[in-house]
Parts: C-alpha cells; structure tokens; sequence
C-alpha cells in the first residue's frame, strides 16, 4: 500500500484562527471581555520623540482557569492504544447570547472503550458571567449530544443574528441551531450534515456569495470500531522492532465534503461536483478557507 502524507497540521490551531476571524468581524468585542486600549507610549507621553527601533514590551499571561470557573478536563485516553485515541480538541470562542462577552465552547475526546458505552458528551459549553466568571451551561444549552468529538467551527448559517455550531466527530457530526440566550437544537439530520467516518476539521466560508455559509469537512482515516488493529499488528505498527501504536501509516484515508447551504435550513452535499472530494483519500485533519 502506497503511504500518503497528513496534509495539514492537527486541527486546533485551525478551530482558535476560525473562531478568531469569526470575532474579528463582530465590532466591539475582543478575547475574554473588553479589552483597554494599549498605554500610550513612554516617549509620546513626555513628548520625546519615539524610537523606532525600541522593541515592543513582552506581553505577560497568566493562567486563570480555575478562578474563572474553566475546570472541567479535556476527555481523552492515556494509553492511546488506537490512532482515534490520540486525536480530538479544539476550542470556539463565541459570543452565544450576544451580551458583548464571548463564552467557550470545547470539544471533548472519550476512548473506545466508552466510546462503546455511548461516548461523552461532545462538547463543553461555558458561558461568561460577569468579571471573567463562567458556568457550564452545557445542559442547560441543550447540547447533550454524546459521541467523540473532533472539532467545532463556529457561524450563523441561517442568518439569524445568533452563532451557530458545527461539531465534528466520529461516527457523526452535529449541527446545532442556536435559538437565542445560549440555546441550541440538534438539526443535523433536517439540515443533511451528518457525515459520518472520522470527520476532523470544519470550517464556513460563503464560496458562492450567495449569502449562505456553507461548510467543508475533512476527514482522516477509515476506522472500524469492531476490528481495531493492535500494537505492533503490522509493519506500519512497528519502529526499529518496538511495537507501537498503528497509523496513520498504511491506514486508509477517507474522503472530505463540502455541504452547499441552500438557504432553507438544509445543505447539499457537493464535493464531487466542485472538485473536492479528496478522491485520493488523503488523510485530513485541518480545513482553512482564503481568497
Ligand atoms: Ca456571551
Ligand atoms: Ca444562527
Ligand atoms: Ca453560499
């Protein structure tokens, strides 16, 4: 079997830029609450004239997850015995409610062995409350769907004014329709976007300007839940003689998608008619869109 090469880098970065784009474009706003504007510059102040060349100050971060309320762990497998177990992440920055503060959706993993339980909960669903304070709303904001989520991108893809989610996973994917006040709907199968496989990366972008996002998922590697392949099962399971986990080497790839929105709340699946379909299945983790 021929190997084929990743073709992008893991998918959170991918989720963090879209999620910031998709900020960017709402005035007014900035990361985790409002932002000062910057000092004015020591030189300017005392009316010297600035140097051009003095280097901008570092800037200083400081970890505040646990007084802000962001304790909930990332689900995932320690041995990551299969390929699947060592994948998942990505976080969206959004504003659900449209209150000026954006809250934090993050994807969670599972294993195979809860995967085959029912999986968790695909996503974590975080609003921000007053002074950089956030709740899990996860519950309460309807998004009970479980599985193993991958990734989630971030738009408004009926044009109601409320951000909407797109998660990826595997086995299935999940569009959630925000209702307004942080409330979410599972559309996935009236809209036409499950997928299915081991989807990845996701992102919107209007590439016909019809005034409707549409969607592209990529996607990785096949995986059969009932015939998982073991350490050191094959040649591509080996290094130097060790047995270690298999793939994505010598695994098969699968196909991405490219979902058409049509305005109406349902999507078309076009990849095949627009040139995208990865018919060569090369693995897929990433997706970004640009002019
Ligand atoms: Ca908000
Ligand atoms: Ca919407
Ligand atoms: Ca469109």
């Amino acid at each position: 079997m021929r190997l084929r090469t990743p073709r992008a880098r893991p998918s959170l970065f991918l989720f963090l830029a879209l999620s910031a784009t998709l900020w960017a474009q709402r005035p007014g706003s900035s990361a985790l609450g409002r932002l000062a504007p910057p000092p004015p510059a020591k030189q300017a102040a005392s009316g010297k004239k600035a140097n051009s060349t003095a280097k901008p100050p570092v800037p200083i971060f400081k970890d505040i997850a646990q007084q802000a309320g962001l304790t909930v762990s990332h689900l995932s497998s320690n041995e990551k015995r299969y390929v699947i177990e060592s994948m998942s992440g990505g976080v969206g920055l959004f504003d659900c409610d449209n209150d000026g503060k954006l809250d934090i959706v993050m994807v969670n993993g599972s294993t195979v062995d809860r995967y085959r339980q029912g999986g968790d909960l695909m996503v974590t669903l975080w609003h921000q409350d007053a002074d950089l304070k956030f709740t899990d709303i996860t519950q309460k904001a309807g998004l009970t769907r479980k599985g193993w989520g991958m990734g989630v991108a971030v738009a408004d893809f009926d044009n109601d004014g409320f951000l909407d989610l797109y998660v990826t996973g595997y086995g299935r994917n999940v569009l959630y329709r925000n209702k307004g006040n942080c409330t979410f709907e599972d559309v996935t199968d009236k809209a036409g976007v499950r997928a299915g496989g081991f989807s990845t990366g996701a992102a919107w972008a209007d590439y016909d300007r019809d005034g409707n996002v549409d969607l592209f998922v990529s996607r990785y590697v096949h995986v059969d839940m009932d015939h998982l392949p073991v350490f050191g099962s094959s040649k591509f399971c080996n290094f130097k003689g060790v047995p270690v986990q298999c793939g994505p080497w010598g695994m098969q790839g699968e196909s991405d998608l490219l979902f058409h929105n049509k305005g109406d709340g349902t999507f078309e699946e076009v990849s095949k008619k627009a040139g995208v379909s990865d018919p060569n299945q090369y693995y897929g983790l990433g997706v970004i869109w640009g002019d």
